[in-house]
């Protein structure tokens, strides 16, 4: 017997599909009528199901179509989702282009078009939208996107530690995280410093009424103008903000350095068309970041000074490689002061400490490379006088101008000083910058050396084509710290006594003025028969603009002697600024006569300097403590921001 006859198959979905797939092998009518058949065999169920499938799959093919090309959209109309996910790192700069006569036009090499990414998704990031209708528009849209990629860091890495500030644990800040590609750790400050003493708290003090004066009449801006209430501008960048950062850091001031950071994170951007000055936003800006990385361990520092590093470097591009003096940060356009194609011999080479360790904590050569050849050409250039540099460069040609003019003030002065920093923080390597540093000293001992009449206070005056003059810059008084700096670090002892010497001097230069402060520009007498007096001031000098290379040097000569003579020193000087210089609403003021003590005549300015290193250097002259900042740790930019000193590689 036959089996009985099989049952007929189960008409299912999959195996419905299955024949219909393989039916596809005979001819085309044979094909359409078993097709034809075997659709006549299904239930309605069946049928209705297929139906279905096909078109599902028919409007998935159709909304991918949609999705990756859009034909309504413009190529470079980027998506709001892109713009939420943007990462916040900043963007390269361009070769510098010429400058467009109108802003406006100007091209805009700072926005890269992101390459087109496609999410099926909406992104985990919900931030605001830039409101178009603000002038701030464009940044709020961009500091959202900064607060976003801050957010989804912090969600990566919860427990992002911190640096402990003054020996206090403290919760990791919003927006805090690891830099991201950092090549080494911040070095950070002591665990455990001294509690500030009567005088350290004087100073303290003293920096919460300039900040109050800033805060409350210059917020974000560059510098107060404490008498009139108001602000001014120089770069538009904050520069009195980050100019304090480190200072509020080492000061303890931990409120106020936490609102300012707010301000970095929120509000600063270098996407702006604004001509700086490369020395100035180095020293001070770059510095000042750098610092306060350093200090506090916040990577945010970090990523600013990145940013700010890529858009100073189009100054360098020059057919000598000496910089420009100036340069656009938002075009990326450089160019020289607008009456010459020179640039001043301190300004391009007191940029060296911060660019190199821009390179070292970002990996990143570019920087290192740009600021160490013009050390090399400046090194092998002729027109020195043993060792003495002339005080401009020509762009250009590469060479000195205006030779025969050599000085230790103004547009000289940080030359020497980076000369032996750049020593130190390289772990006292580079044979030619200690051989340049040296001769440069002898040649400042054989040539601009001096003694005054009647108290025989050794200056260092100036010298114009053979012929020396007995002016010395307040600047010049930087000289008896570094000097005393370097005996500290193993060179000759008589490096110290000149160091002593020259500081006596500085501090004349403020005792025998009617404020205690000194004016910009001393004259020496060298006749004891014209006059009794050493110092000698011209009306076009007699202004103090709140400087600080007097206790600069008075805290190196503490640190190194233990003298207290340079406490008590430094603690009149600091009288003298409260007496004659703070303005009662907020803030101090530079003034414009030292020799007049019923009216010094304010002048209506406080320079960031004051807050980034005046007050700094008093509070560090006042500590017993030489582990605070230890100068066999770190050495202090120009604009005294404390940089690590390598160690070995
Ligand atoms: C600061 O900006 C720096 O110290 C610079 O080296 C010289 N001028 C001012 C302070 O006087």
């Amino acid at each position: 017997m036959y089996p009985s006859a099989p049952p007929a198959p189960r008409r299912d979905f999959i195996s419905v599909t299955l024949s219909l797939d393989q039916s596809y092998d005979g001819s085309k009518s044979r094909q359409r009528r078993s097709c034809w058949r075997k659709w006549k065999q299904l239930s309605r169920l069946q049928r209705n199901a297929v139906l279905f499938l096909l078109a599902f799959m028919v409007l998935c093919g159709l909304l991918s179509c949609i999705s990756v090309a859009d034909p309504w959209k413009a190529p470079n109309d980027r998506s709001a989702e892109e713009e939420k996910v943007r990462p916040a790192k900043p963007p390269a700069l361009p070769a510098p282009r010429k400058a467009d006569a109108n802003p406006e036009n100007a091209p805009g090499p700072l926005v890269q078009t992101p390459r087109r990414r496609f999410r099926w998704r909406p992104p985990n990031l919900q931030i605001r939208a830039p409101n178009k209708d603000s002038e701030n528009g464009r940044q709020e849209g961009a500091e959202s996107r900064d607060e976003a990629a801050d957010e989804a860091q912090r969600e990566a890495d919860p427990q992002g530690a911190l640096a402990s500030w003054r020996g206090a644990v403290i919760e990791p800040e919003v927006g805090t995280k690891v830099p991201w590609r950092r090549a080494v750790a911040p070095t950070g400050i002591q665990k455990h410093p001294a509690p500030p003493n009567s005088r350290q708290k004087a100073v303290v003090d003293a920096f919460r009424h300039a900040w109050l004066g800033y805060r409350k009449f210059a917020w974000g801006h560059d510098e107060l103008k404490p008498v009139s209430r108001s602000f001014s501008e120089w770069f538009g960048l904050g520069l009195t903000l980050i100019d304090s950062l480190d200072t509020m850091w080492i000061l303890g001031l931990k409120k106020e350095f936490g609102e300012a950071r707010r301000w970095v994170s929120k509000k600063l951007q270098f996407q702006k068309d604004v001509d700086v000055n490369l020395f100035e936003s180095t020293i001070r800006l770059l510095g000042g970041l750098l610092s306060a990385y350093h200090l506090s361990g916040d990577a945010l520092f970090l990523q600013k000074a990145e940013d700010l590093g890529n858009r100073l470097l189009p100054a360098f591009r020059t057919p000598s490689k000496i910089p420009y003096s100036d340069v656009n940060l938002g075009t990326g356009v450089a160019r020289p002061p607008r009456w010459t194609s020179d640039s001043t011999v301190a300004k391009v080479t007191s940029i060296q400490l911060e660019f190199r360790e821009l390179s070292r904590l970002t990996g990143a050569t570019k920087f290192r490379e740009a600021v160490e050849e013009v050390t090399k050409h400046v090194h092998s250039l002729s027109g020195k006088k043993d060792g003495l540099v002339p005080m401009f460069i020509n762009v250009h040609s590469g060479l000195f101008t205006h030779r025969g003019v050599f000085t230790l003030g103004a547009r000289a002065d940080s030359y020497y000083e980076y000369l032996l920093k750049q020593w130190i923080q390289g772990g006292k390597t580079d044979q030619r910058l200690l051989d340049d540093y040296l001769e440069a000293v002898d040649g400042i001992r054989k040539h601009l050396l001096r003694r005054s009449e009647p108290s025989k206070l050794t200056f260092v005056g100036e010298l114009a084509h053979g012929r020396f003059s007995a002016k010395m810059d307040h600047l010049v008084c930087f000289l008896p710290g570094t000097l005393a700096l370097g005996a500290h670090h193993g060179l000759p002892a008589e490096h110290m006594q000149l160091a002593r010497a020259l500081m006596d001097t500085c501090y004349q230069m403020n005792r025998q003025m009617e404020t205690g402060l000194s004016p910009e520009i001393a004259h020496f007498n060298l006749q004891p028969q014209k006059s009794q007096k050493d110092v000698l001031v011209k009306p076009a000098d007699r202004h103090n603009l709140l400087r600080p290379e007097t206790v600069e040097s008075l805290f190196y000569l503490y640190r190194f002697t233990g003298d207290r003579k340079y406490q008590d020193w430094g603690w009149a000087i600091l009288q003298n600024f409260n007496t004659y210089t703070r303005v009662p609403s907020g803030g101090y003021s530079s003034i414009s006569n030292v020799q007049d003590p019923h009216d010094p005549q304010p002048r209506d300015k406080m320079e960031s300097f004051f807050l980034g290193e005046t007050l700094k250097y008093l509070y560090l002259l006042f500590s017993d403590d030489p582990a605070l900042l230890s100068l066999d740790a770190y050495v202090f930019n120009t604009e005294a921001h404390p940089l690590p000193i390598w160690g070995p590689a």
